[in-house]
């Protein structure tokens, strides 16, 4: 017997082969790279992950996601063909007639209802090169001026709040080894140990070395764990708040008048503004008292060095982008900028978050973070593209307007390419309504997502572990990302599947590009002299720890932003004035609880890839909402208990959380889940009129225990099944 074991655990060793492949976590804007390592063993793979303790970013860290990332690249419900609708089904199609047939249509409406009904819709996990090819394919092969992408939803606010007041958006002035210098940091509306969680560390040195850590946040969460003050704020007053602490940073007389003077234009007109606000007021709306508001505004202007970081809590909001201007008047204010310990970040979200805001998936965009409204800029990049400024289409609009666009019917034909938007917008009944009107809707995936079931045409693009190409982390450093695992199936990379979408459309000239390299030699001349300079970038040079940008011929790159100037046209900051903050009570009877929405450690946005891995989902596959106890009480609700929650638009039903780490009067869901169980079918469209992002950090909403009627309450009958049961297989199999 033992003999007999012994020979087959031989054979079996013979037969087993280990591939260690270097790749990067697909998910946050951390960008952690590791090693995948896969055994084969006679007929089953084994996959193990080892975090690359180089890393100068990650430190050798990984979170959960990381770990269990690969499980969404391997799952059996990947398409691997190209697919059609065909009588409500999909059928497989060869790739061939799949451009045939897409282009022709593309060609059919444009010359009925002229270029711009058609439209592209990104996303911010593409690689730098797939983003910028997306926005060279809408302007160049299409010649739409519709183009935009997630990243209005998630950057947007905090984008044009930085250009305005610095004149760039990179979401981090200053490397991460630089917060461990802080003296004093401010976390507003993040929550980076479920969001970034390798990030964590580097906050945790700080506070060793003596930092006071203020975090703003209606909620208590692994994040808030960090604070020496936790201020649970009313959601959608931080703008308030900021501007409170700035009251009394003047009037204590606490302002650093030689980098005001020297440095900033806008004091005076700020300073006369904040007289108009009294502390009386602030306090009534933020629900923060006066008494904490002073202790924080010296706390922060006594330490010697600080830094603020905003997210998504205080962005995305109607106020979103005089939020953020509101907090970086703070750092002008007390001159805690451009030096060691000192600066802004605004947290990016996505895994290429950051360079997928540069390079011209934007409706107002070309690459190098050029302005598709300026002369110079398009002459510019139309030169590096072969085409004449002329041709170039103007400024779109931005991604919740494309599908209001859809829905009157001027725009007629949309390609996704990396998003999930009928889960991911505001208004998502609405969106999937608008969507169902299309003619054409062509959806570029890895699988089946709510929004592809709707698409006519499904194309299947290969993982981050198949996936060459440059990420623009959080910090501004470009890295780079192997990818040596052998493409599934017959899917395609994202940038193969526009070059091959531009020549089926009869634009060969300029997409006959054979590698991502080839691509990114090109998005370096486009970039080259704009604000996002990556013209000093090669893949060589990153392969190892990446470089900041900007990044200009022969330079290594900028760790620290503003040292010396800012990149405004005067080299000066530029202070927000305060733009009227009235008194308005928008308690309301018929709605009484406030609604906010974010995130949990385990899922990943739209969830299309996290809901799919065994290790992500297992003790996390339904959507919840936190409820307070009293609450809870209030409504009769019980921990376990399936609720709706309504708001003026629509319903979701979600499982009662009780939990105290929330106040009263509030209530959390995370939007990770699609059908019923989306958040987002309760969030109204209401969008920042400077930045348009949309507001999905507030509702109000009424709550009632749900009752099985076999109706569902916003459309038709349904019945409670677990909806992440998936789809897919049979259509393909
Ligand atoms: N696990 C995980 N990690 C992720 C993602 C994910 O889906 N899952 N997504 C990535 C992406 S794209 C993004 S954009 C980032 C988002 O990262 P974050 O912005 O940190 O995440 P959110 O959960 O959306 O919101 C953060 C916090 O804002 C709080 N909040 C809500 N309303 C308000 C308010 O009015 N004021 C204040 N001060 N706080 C408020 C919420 O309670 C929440 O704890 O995360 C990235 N990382
Ligand atoms: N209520 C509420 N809604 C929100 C937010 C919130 O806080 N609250 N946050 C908003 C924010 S910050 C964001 S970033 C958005 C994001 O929301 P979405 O744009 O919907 O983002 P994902 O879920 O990442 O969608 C990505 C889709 O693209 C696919 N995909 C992944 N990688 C690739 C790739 O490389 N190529 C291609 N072609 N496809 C790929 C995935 O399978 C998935 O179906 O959601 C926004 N919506
Ligand atoms: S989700 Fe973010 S922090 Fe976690 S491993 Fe991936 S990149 Fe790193
Ligand atoms: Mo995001």
């Amino acid at each position: 017997m033992h003999n007999l074991v012994q020979y087959f655990r031989e054979k079996q060793l013979e037969k087993s082969t280990e591939a260690k492949l270097k790749t990067r976590c697909p998910y946050c804007s951390m960008q952690c790279s590791m090693d995948l390592i896969e055994e084969r063993v006679i007929t089953r793979n084994r996959f193990k992950v080892k975090p690359n303790k180089l890393d100068p970013t990650s430190e050798g860290r990984l979170c959960i996601k990381g770990n269990f990332a690969h499980e969404h690249a391997i799952n059996e419900q990947r398409i691997q063909y190209p697919l059609m609708k065909l009588d409500g089904d999909f059928v497989r199609v060869p790739w061939e007639l799949t451009y045939e047939m897409i282009a022709n249509r593309f060609k059919s409406l444009q010359e009925e209802y002229g270029k711009d009904s058609v439209a592209v819709y990104g996303g911010g996990s593409l690689t730098n090169e797939e983003a910028y090819l997306l926005g060279k394919f809408a302007r160049v092969a299409l010649k739409t001026k519709h183009i935009d992408y997630n990243g209005r939803f998630c950057m947007s606010a905090a984008a044009t709040a930085a250009v305005a007041s610095f004149g760039i958006d990179r979401g981090i002035t200053n490397e991460l080894s630089e917060i461990e210098g802080a003296k004093c940091i401010i976390l507003a509306g993040t929550n980076l140990a479920e969001c970034q969680p390798t990030i964590v560390p580097y906050f945790r040195r700080a506070k060793k070395n003596g930092a006071k850590i203020i975090v703003i946040d209606p909620r208590e969460t692994p994040t808030t764990k960090l604070a020496d003050i936790h201020v649970k704020i009313t959601p959608g007053t931080d703008g308030l708040f900021a501007l409170g602490l700035l009251k009394v940073i003047v009037e204590d007389g606490l302002v650093d008048a030689a980098f005001v003077s020297e440095r900033t234009n806008g004091f005076l007109q700020l300073e006369e503004s904040l007289r108009e606000l009294s502390f009386a007021a602030i306090t009534q709306l933020t629900g923060v008292a006066t008494d904490l508001l002073l202790e924080i505004a010296r706390t922060f202007c006594s330490a010697e060095t600080g830094m603020i970081f905003t997210a998504r809590g205080v962005e995305q909001h109607e106020t979103g982008h005089d939020t953020v201007r509101y907090f970086i008047n703070l750092l002008l204010a007390t001159g805690k900028i451009g030096k060691h310990g000192c600066g802004f970040g605004s947290i990016t979200g996505q895994g290429n978050g950051q360079g997928g805001r540069e390079h011209g998936q934007k409706a107002d965009q070309l690459p190098g973070y050029r302005s598709i409204e300026n002369e110079t800029d398009r002459e510019y990049v139309a030169n590096v593209w072969g085409v004449s400024a002329g041709e170039l289409p103007q400024k779109g609009v931005s991604a919740y307007e494309l599908i209001e666009k859809i829905d009157i019917g001027e725009i007629k034909a949309l390609v996704v390419m990396g998003s999930n938007p009928i889960v991911s917008n505001p208004n998502a009944q609405f969106v999937e309504q608008a969507l169902k009107k299309l003619d054409l809707l062509v959806v570029v995936d890895m699988f089946v997502s709510e929004t592809a079931r709707s698409a006519n045409f499904l194309l299947p693009c290969t993982s981050y572990l198949e996936d060459e190409g440059t990420m623009t982390n959080l910090e501004g450093r470009v890295v780079y990302r192997h990818a040596e695992r052998k493409p599934l199936g017959e899917t395609k990379h994202d940038w193969q599947i526009i070059c091959d979408l531009a020549e089926a459309l009869g634009v060969k000239q300029g997409f006959s590009f054979k590698s991502a390299e080839e691509i990114f030699d090109e998005l370096k001349v486009a970039s080259k002299g704009g604000v996002a300079d990556y013209y000093g970038i090669t893949y060589e040079k990153i392969k190892e720890k990446g470089l900041y940008w900007p990044c200009p011929e022969n330079s290594q790159g900028t760790r620290r932003l503003f040292e010396n100037e800012f990149m405004t046209k005067d080299q000066r900051a530029n202070f927000a004035p305060v733009q009227g903050f009235s008194v308005v009570d928008d308690r309301n009877k018929q709605f009484p609880l406030i609604l906010t929405t974010g995130r949990m450690i385990k899922h990943y946005l739209s969830g299309t890839q996290t809901r799919r891995s065994k290790g992500l989902n297992g003790q996390s596959s339904e959507a919840f909402l936190e409820i307070h106890p009293t609450t809870a009480k209030r409504f009769d609700i019980s921990d376990g208990q399936l609720v709706v929650v309504t708001s003026t638009v629509g319903s979701a039903i979600l499982k009662a959380k009780v939990t105290d780490k929330i106040r009263e009067d509030i209530l959390f869901a995370p939007f990770h889940w699609g059908d019923l169980q989306s958040v987002n079918r309760v969030l109204p469209p209401v969008l920042d009129p400077k930045c348009k992002i949309p507001q999905f950090k507030k509702v109000r909403v009424k709550l009632e225990v749900f009752i099985d009627s076999g109706t569902d309450p916003a459309r038709g009958s349904f019945r409670i099944n677990n909806r992440n049961a998936h789809y897919t297989n049979h259509i393909y199999n």
